[in-house]
């Protein structure tokens, strides 16, 4: 699979379940529209096999992972809850 990049602001890299209620990825999806965050998504496969351009992006294949419009990819849906949370709407600069 080729890597798309489709960034308006940031990019939530998240599995195919079609809910937000199951999954990490649907915690963040609810995180950022809780915070009122713009943000484009990108649903990737279901098979972590088939998921080369996740690792490309952050060395791993697990989504989520966050794409900040400044450039950094953050994964694991607490640090991105984490980040949202503590960042409101502007979650551009993490801290850590
Ligand atoms: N601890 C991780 C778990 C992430 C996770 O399990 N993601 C699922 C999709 S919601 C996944 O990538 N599953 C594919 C696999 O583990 O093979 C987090 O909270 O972000």
């Amino acid at each position: 699979m080729q890597f798309v990049t489709l960034r308006a602001g940031h990019t939530l890299y998240r599995c195919p379940t079609p809910t937000d209620l199951l999954c990490p990825c649907g915690r963040v999806a609810r995180a950022l529209r809780r915070a009122g965050v713009a943000y484009e998504e990108v649903r990737v496969p279901y098979r972590r096999a088939n998921r080369e351009m996740i690792e490309q992006l952050t060395g791993q294949r697990r989504v989520p992972v966050l794409a900040l419009d400044g450039g950094e990819a953050v994964c694991d849906s607490r640090r991105i809850v984490e980040l949202i949370d503590a960042g409101g709407a502007d979650v551009a600069r993490p801290t850590g």
